[in-house]
């Protein structure tokens, strides 16, 4: 594939005392520096003996330091494979061992949790903090990127409830940082203020813009409303990526007032967005962004745009400069399957057959109005999404049918007010079996991160099914009413 000059290094050549980035405890480190230690780190790792092409895991929270070994992974050509710190060791355990992972580095606070799920693996654990930075050794690093070459694997889950890696190249990354600088403009006053997991692509797509734009970011360790209120109104942010649960949580801290006239984008995704909110945000004349993407387009496919922000409140936009997006349906205004190709697409999951043809079929579902806007209403696929965190009906479903005593379980979401929606399960029991509640959610508590753990428990006599025995999840939620408990 085409081959471009490390980004890194081509910031570090272009801008070098230019601030890369801040962190919200008033650190802060420039290009010229995140390169020295990136490459530092680098020489750290092949020490180790991480070799390109290598698969290398790590379990952390956002730091600067997490950033560094990002761009280290790439100055060695290995591939990064970015944990949720959410699960639990039997989940880091399947993707560990899925991906093929041969070194595995984890931060101090999610020390203990790496090592109980690598207790039945060969493979050690090592402390991010601790890997010594070295100015130089006999290893080569990269000094191109090759746009083919796979960088981060990400796992989301497929319909069977084993999750998968959704393969980025630096290609991917690059084009989605470039296609959301052709809608939003690059300016020499912004910063991208991230509250976003980095290992998320909604988060970590803020690194790729920092490093490709030579752009100042403010990295927060997790979402604290309060102090992510206070660094937009003090600390020049221009732009801040969020969730709907994290907006919702800044609209209490702002209660009347609204932001300075500098702040330009508020870039909304990852979920469902309530049209009470968008009409709150719109009175105060804050700029949110709608944007409509997923792990497979590597963030952004569809944004809506500086000019149309408030006068198409609802829309995820237009399909970004290079990517093409389409309906499944016979008519405009018809809701269909949404449908995207582009260069920010990824080309598959590691490890499972390939996708037929360049067209991703995304399993949400939406219409596009008169004037080619996009509205995502409602989606295909299984998935429930709460605070930003997919959950898959069938994984959890599998966790409670392994669960004595359950002869079958459905899981569907309802809708919370605080997180969107919560998946809630039905369980039909074995006869005289006599669970109670209290056991399923500590089986649960066990095997899932908390986040996918059912908030309520219904016993029904049997799960609605279609002729062809396929589960209808849907048609759960009107079983509660039916007395089943
Ligand atoms: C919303 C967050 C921050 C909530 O976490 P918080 O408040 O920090 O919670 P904790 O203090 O850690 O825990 C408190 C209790 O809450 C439970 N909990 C935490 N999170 C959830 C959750 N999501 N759902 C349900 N429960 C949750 C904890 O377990 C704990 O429980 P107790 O007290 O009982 O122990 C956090 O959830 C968060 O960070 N969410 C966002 C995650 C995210 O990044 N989502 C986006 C993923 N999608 C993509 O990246 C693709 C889309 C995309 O790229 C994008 C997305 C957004 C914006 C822009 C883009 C883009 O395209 O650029
Ligand atoms: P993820 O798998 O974490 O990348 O989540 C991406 C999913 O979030 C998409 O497939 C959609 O189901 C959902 N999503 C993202 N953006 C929007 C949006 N603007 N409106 C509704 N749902 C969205
Ligand atoms: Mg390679
Ligand atoms: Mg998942």
């Amino acid at each position: 594939g085409e081959r471009i000059p490390h980004w890194l290094d081509k910031q570090a050549a272009l801008n070098p005392q230019r601030t890369a980035i801040e962190t919200s405890d008033g650190g802060s480190i420039s290009f010229s520096e995140l390169r020295e230690r990136s490459r530092g780190m680098a020489h750290a790792l092949m020490g180790n003996g991480v070799k390109q092409d290598d698969h290398v895991a790590l379990l952390a929270s956002n730091s600067s330091t997490y950033a560094v070994f990002i761009h280290a992974v790439s100055y060695v050509g290995a591939v990064a494979v970015l944990l949720n710190t959410r699960l639990t060791p039997a989940e880091i355990a399947y993707q560990l061992e899925d991906a093929h992972v041969s070194h595995f580095y984890a931060d101090g606070h999610h020390l203990q949790v790496a090592t109980e799920s690598v207790r039945e693996m060969n493979l050690d654990v090592r402390t991010l903090e601790h890997v010594e930075e070295k100015k130089e050794s006999l290893h080569q690093l990269q000094t191109d990127l090759d746009l083919d070459d796979v960088y981060t694997m990400m796992y989301t889950s497929g319909t069977t409830g084993n999750p998968k890696a959704v393969m980025h190249t630096y290609g991917n990354h690059w084009h989605s940082a470039v296609a959301s600088a052709l809608n939003l403009g690059v300016q020499e006053k912004d910063k991208w203020l991230n509250c976003l997991p980095l290992f998320h692509v909604g988060g970590f797509s803020i690194l790729m813009k920092s490093v490709v734009y030579g752009m100042p970011i403010m990295l927060f360790e997790k979402f604290d409303a309060r102090k992510v209120h206070k660094a937009i109104m003090d600390k020049a942010i221009t732009h801040v990526s969020v969730v709907t649960v994290m907006l919702q949580r800044l609209l209490e801290v702002l209660e009347d007032g609204t932001y300075p006239d500098h702040f330009r984008c508020m870039l909304l995704g990852g979920g469902p967005v309530p049209e009470v909110m968008l009409k709150k945000t719109s009175a105060k004349g804050i700029p949110v962004f709608q944007t409509y993407g997923m792990t497979e387009t590597s963030s952004q496919i569809a944004t809506l745009s500086p000019e149309f922000a408030f006068s198409k409140l609802g829309s995820a936009g237009k399909a970004l400069s290079p990517a093409h997006l389409y309906i499944d349906s016979t008519e405009r205004g018809e809701v269909g399957e949404i449908i995207v190709r582009g260069p920010m697409v990824s080309k598959g999951y590691y490890n499972r057959p390939e996708r037929e043809g360049a067209y991703l079929r995304t399993g949400d579902l939406g219409f596009e109005d008169e004037d080619g806007f996009l509205y995502v209403v409602d989606r295909v696929k299984d998935v429930i999404i709460s605070g930003g965190e997919n959950i898959y009906p069938a994984e959890v479903e599998s966790v409670l049918s392994s669960l004595p005593g359950v002869r079958e379980a459905g899981v569907t979401g309802r809708f919370d007010e605080h997180w969107g929606e919560v998946p809630a399960a039905y369980i039909v029991a074995e006869d005289g079996a006599g669970l109670t509640e209290k056991e399923v959610l500590d089986w649960c508590r066990k095997h899932l991160a908390k986040y996918k753990c059912p908030k309520e428990v219904h016993w029904i006599e049997e799960l609605p099914r279609n002729a062809s025995n396929k589960l209808l999840r849907r048609h759960l939620s009107s079983y509660s009413m039916q007395g089943g408990d």
